[in-house]
């Protein structure tokens, strides 16, 4: 066996941890280390641009786990800091890995390129996005540090960095004694005390309803919250972040609560309820429907890792997992409970309906009687994410927006990170024109690798999501033949949709082929989905002085 250096350490590490493949962009600083990156078994997939590295990894690190994006110093890593904000706002784990300046030049080259302030810039910007970070100055620590971070990346499911100088990467490494963390425990007095009291409000309840948020999916508890759910029979809605981690086509399904901008029958049952029991849940206002929902907090049980409270009493120390544990061996009588949210199929077009304009909702309606049953779906923010929460996936986990962060430009190449890591679904990628405008191109990487998504441009015409909270000329962009992007790349295919039945139409050949497919659904300017209408009305109330009460 040949010694181990700090390249081919960090790669095996990450294979080990489960890293198949990773993303990057390289650069001078970061050539060494991708050379080690390529050498390793993790394949590596290289982008166009590092906002879309970002995304990738952590679309990627959604779906697998653990994520890689791989740049190179400042001009890089600066370049994907609002990707990595996302993942960390998010709870996703990213490793970020860049390249770095050697030692010895940062103490006698102050003006090296690349560099903005101090040496340290990127680390402390990089400080605020993430959840550990090390620099690997010292061959003789940098395999404890690359433990170090790794370990927080799991454990937290946030965000790491590890900055490589690039003369540090191939020196021989010292390898660590092997330590185990203990997880963290709960305290015992604490538990039995909240579960005791969620207990007996989740026993008296008529009606109560379980909130299963993103929280469960990223730190493996899914299926002991559905555990829960079955065995009490109380009925279960996602949010718009954690939407397909529970099976929508289940009898105990909701469907998506977002206070007001939740479909009605969601929306009225959640509300009525007299014990809301939100699992992993990040209290965002978009979980809140731009504050319409109207949860009341004494009867409300909120678990996620920051936060145990049982109506208004809070409890220290004690973890989620330990939390759900301990509810699964709770005495309580399965309830009786009606669901109102009805799992039916959308209802198939009418000739005559083939024949009318494409609108927004009609959009999704189609594209729910279309999808591969086996489908991915990564929707970016605007209509794209906000049309999206009646439509019900057939498998779980296989939707993918950043639905707190809203970062626009993200779907493009999160359906990248997503097919890379499972490429036997069929990814849909919902994007506005808008969005597609700042990431679209990233195509260019599916042309590369042979990927075959379907791609669906909602073009209204520009920033619509804008245009119903404050209008104005602000919110035009160049009116693109997206269709031509097809020709650019010179792959795959591409159609227009004005129609409902042209869109059907594509959409089922869509389904049906394995190519590339560019799908332009025109919709008019003015129109937008009943959720969208209901968060821009409210944000128009919040930012426009003229609309506020
Ligand atoms: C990176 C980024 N820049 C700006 C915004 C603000 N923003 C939110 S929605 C939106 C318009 C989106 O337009 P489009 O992608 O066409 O979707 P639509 O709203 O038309 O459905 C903008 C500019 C954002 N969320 N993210
Ligand atoms: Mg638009």
């Amino acid at each position: 066996m040949p010694q181990p250096t700090v390249g081919s350490f960090l790669f095996d590490y990450l294979y080990g941890k489960g890293v198949r493949h990773a993303f990057g962009l390289p650069g001078d600083f970061a050539l060494p280390t991708i050379r080690w990156l390529e050498h390793s078994q993790i394949k590596l997939l290289t982008m166009t641009h590092e906002p879309s590295v970002g995304f990738a990894a952590d679309a990627y690190a959604r779906i697998n786990g653990l994520g890689v994006a791989c740049v190179t110093y400042c001009v890089g890593g600066l370049n994907m800091i609002n990707a990595i904000a996302c993942a960390y706002a998010e709870k996703s784990p990213v490793v970020v890995i860049s390249g770095g300046p050697s030692p010895g030049e940062r103490r006698y080259d102050p003006l090296l390129h690349h560099k903005v302030k101090t040496f340290d810039t990127q680390k402390r910007i990089y400080d605020e996005v993430t959840c550990a970070s090390a620099v690997l100055l010292d061959p003789e620590t940098a395999a404890e540090e690359i433990i170090r971070v790794i370990a927080a990346v799991q454990a937290q499911c946030r965000p790491g960095y590890i900055e490589v100088p690039y003369d540090i990467v191939d020196l021989p490494i010292t390898l660590p004694a092997v330590r185990n963390e203990p997880p963290p425990e709960s305290d015992t007095e604490n538990l039995a005390a909240m579960l005791a009291e969620a207990a007996e409000i989740i026993g008296k309840a008529r009606q109560p309803v379980i909130v299963a948020d993103i929280e469960l999916h990223r730190h493996g508890l899914t299926d002991l919250a559905l555990a829960i759910a079955k065995q009490f029979n109380i009925p279960a809605a996602a949010t718009l972040l954690s939407k397909s981690i529970i099976p929508e086509t289940g009898p105990l399904y909701l469907g998506v609560y977002s206070g007001g901008l939740s479909e009605p029958a969601t929306q009225e049952y959640v509300e009525a309820s007299d014990c809301v029991i939100l699992l992993g849940a990040f209290l965002s206002d978009v979980f809140m429907g731009m504050n319409t929902a109207k949860l009341d907090r004494k009867s409300t049980i909120l678990a996620n890792t920051e936060k145990m409270r049982v109506g208004l009493h809070s409890y220290e120390n004690v973890q989620l997992k330990d939390f759900l544990e301990g509810l699964s061996r709770q005495n309580i009588a399965p309830k009786l409970f009606k669901n109102p949210y009805q799992a039916s199929e959308p209802a198939p077009l009418t000739d005559k309906e083939r024949k009318e304009p494409l609108d927004a909702e009609s959009f999704f309606r189609i594209l729910g009687l279309t999808m591969a049953k086996d489908a991915t779906v990564v929707c970016d923010t605007g209509d794209a994410l906000l049309g999206a929460i009646g439509l019900r996936t057939t498998q779980t986990a296989h939707f993918l927006s950043d639905a707190y962060y809203l970062s626009m430009g993200f779907a493009v190449p999160a359906a990248i990170g997503a097919m890379a890591a499972q490429p036997e679904s069929p990814a849909y990628c919902i994007v506005g024109d808008g969005a597609f405008q700042m990431t679209g191109m990233e195509l260019s990487t599916c042309a590369k690798y042979g990927m075959t998504p379907i791609v669906c441009i909602l073009n209204n015409d520009g920033y619509g999501t804008q245009r119903h909270i404050i209008d104005g000329a602000f919110n035009d962009i160049t009116r693109w033949d997206y269709t031509k992007v097809r020709d650019v790349l010179n792959y795959g295919r591409s159609v227009r949709a004005a129609t409902k039945g042209e869109l059907e139409k594509a959409l089922k050949d869509a389904a049906a082929g394995k190519e590339m497919i560019i799908i332009e659904a025109v919709i008019p300017r003015d129109d937008c989905s009943r959720s969208l209408r209901r968060m821009a009305g409210k944000l128009g109330e919040l930012r426009d002085k003229s609309k506020r009460g």
